[in-house]
């Protein structure tokens, strides 16, 4: 059964971000052309009667919650006030609305950190709130936990037919490339492009390059949404990732050769490694019928090559 057709109007709350503006392009490639996205500073998702507003006059037929406030693990580290109390406004507000105006279909987009830090690997959904979380991302991972039980609350105590998906790291065209802020593939990017061109001899890369991440495109993920809209309704937050990980040293090797970098590698562990590993098990949306399809050197690539064409112009 296809529960998205292509007349329905959708809401893409956080249509300017990474992940919103990815979405936005696979529907629109997809033939859904009656999308609806405001900026943040035509609409504060945080407040809840503004959204409620919104919602009621657009009378969407679903929605997208890719608005999220979200950063590394420096970001995570040092703001956990802005990361637990602007997500839970922010879906509290999407959410309380949506259901009020029985919006019919809600994607909510998570994170693979809402996973116990120790969670066996590769991490299965029913790993969800069987252990301690990371500390370095406690109060993200709790906000959107609480956004996947509102989802599946709103599923048992209203029998609406609303999904969450929980994405691994996340990278591609419009990430934020903030030196101190970003994930590490951006950070990593845009770093190991400045040392390239001004002929440094040493990057430095934060933590021990142990820990293991999976990293998938977000143009993957967008189409990935676009599937689990069109064809998922269960009450389990679904996996996203591509089942493939690699080590932080890896990573930083494949970036220093994308960007022609040849000096060293200098590691900072006064710097937090995070989570060991967090690689998701993607059997359950396998199954669905929808696999990743961006390999991450062909990812690194094209990302590159956006960067290297936006670089005087970036956000972050
Ligand atoms: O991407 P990242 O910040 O997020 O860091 P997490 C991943 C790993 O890369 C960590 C190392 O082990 C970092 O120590 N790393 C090395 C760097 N150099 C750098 C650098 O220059 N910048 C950054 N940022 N990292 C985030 C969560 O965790 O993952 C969020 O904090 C969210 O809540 C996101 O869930 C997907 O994977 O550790």
């Amino acid at each position: 059964m296809d529960l998205l057709q292509p007349q329905h109007r959708i809401y893409v709350a956080g249509h300017s971000g990474l992940v919103g503006s990815a979405i936005w392009r696979a529907l629109a490639a997809a033939g859904y052309d009656n999308l609806i996205g405001r900026r943040s500073g035509e609409l504060d998702l945080r407040d809840h009667d503004a959204v409620d507003a919104f919602i009621q006059r657009h009378q969407p037929d679903a929605v997208v919650l890719a608005a999220a406030k979200v950063g590394g693990i420096a970001a995570n580290s040092e703001h956990p006030v802005e990361f637990i109390s602007d997500n839970l406004r922010i879906q509290t507000a999407v959410l309380d609305a949506a259901l009020k105006h029985r919006i019919p279909r809600v994607l909510f987009l998570g994170s693979s950190c809402i996973y116990p830090k120790l969670a066996a690997q590769p991490i299965n959904e029913d790993a969800l709130l069987t252990g301690p979380l990371e500390p370095t991302n406690r109060a993200y991972a709790l906000a959107k936990i609480a956004g996947i039980v509102q989802v599946q609350s709103v599923r048992s105590e209203y029998g609406l037919p609303w999904i969450s998906a929980m994405p691994t790291n996340l990278y591609g065209p419009g990430d934020n490339f903030d030196p101190e802020h970003s994930h590490v593939l951006p950070g990593l990017l845009r770093r190991f492009d400045e040392a390239a061109r001004s002929g440094a001899t040493e990057v430095v890369v934060w933590g021990t390059g142990s820990p293991r991440r999976e990293f998938l495109h977000v143009d993957d993920l967008a189409e990935a949404c676009v599937h689990l809209l069109r064809h998922y309704n269960d009450d389990t937050a679904i996996n996203v990732g591509t089942g493939v990980d690699v080590t932080i040293k890896e990573l930083a090797k494949n970036i220093a050769a994308v960007t022609g970098f040849t000096g060293s590698i200098v590691w900072d562990t006064s710097r937090p490694d995070g989570t060991p590993r967090k690689l998701l098990d993607v059997s359950r949306i396998k199954e669905t019928g929808w696999s990743a399809r961006i390999s991450l050197d062909e990812g690194l690539a094209s990302t590159y090559q956006w960067y290297e064409s936006h670089r005087e112009n970036l956000r972050g």
